[in-house]
């Protein structure tokens, strides 16, 4: 694995602008640059880690904690009805960033999009 800084530090480290929405000491959320839909947001422990896998229990409940703070305050700001919350762990699944980043994706009733369980179909 290369040592380049990711993208995603990058941001954290406030290299690359970006319209951060939250932060902590570990993690930091931020608008996608290439949103799904209004609001889509993505929460990255600030240190790199490529897979979910490689991530230390505390950083995880960290990470995890602000999924869950963040996305009733998304679907709230956008006025959204629910949310795809998920994570493309490795290139064959679509990680384009190797960087462990959480997507939270509102959704709207009607809005066409496919559920989760879709997304390889
Ligand atoms: P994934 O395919 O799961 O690795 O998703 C990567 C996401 O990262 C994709 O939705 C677009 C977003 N992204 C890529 N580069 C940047 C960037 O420089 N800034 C922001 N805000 N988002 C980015």
């Amino acid at each position: 694995m290369s040592d380049d800084p990711t993208i995603f530090e990058q941001i954290v480290a406030g290299e690359i602008p970006a319209r951060i929405v939250y932060e902590t000491d570990t993690v930091a959320a931020f608008l996608d640059a290439n949103p799904l839909a209004p609001g889509h947001t993505l929460v990255v422990p600030k240190d790199a880690y490529e897979r979910l896998g490689e991530l230390p229990d505390e950083i995880a409940a960290d990470v995890w904690a602000a999924v869950q703070e963040l996305t009733p305050r998304i679907e709230s700001a956008v006025d959204a009805d629910a949310s795809n919350v998920g994570v493309n762990n490795g290139s064959a699944a679509g990680q384009e960033v190797p960087h462990v980043h959480v997507h939270i994706v509102p959704r709207f009733e009607g809005d066409g999009g496919r559920p989760i369980h879709a997304v390889a179909g």
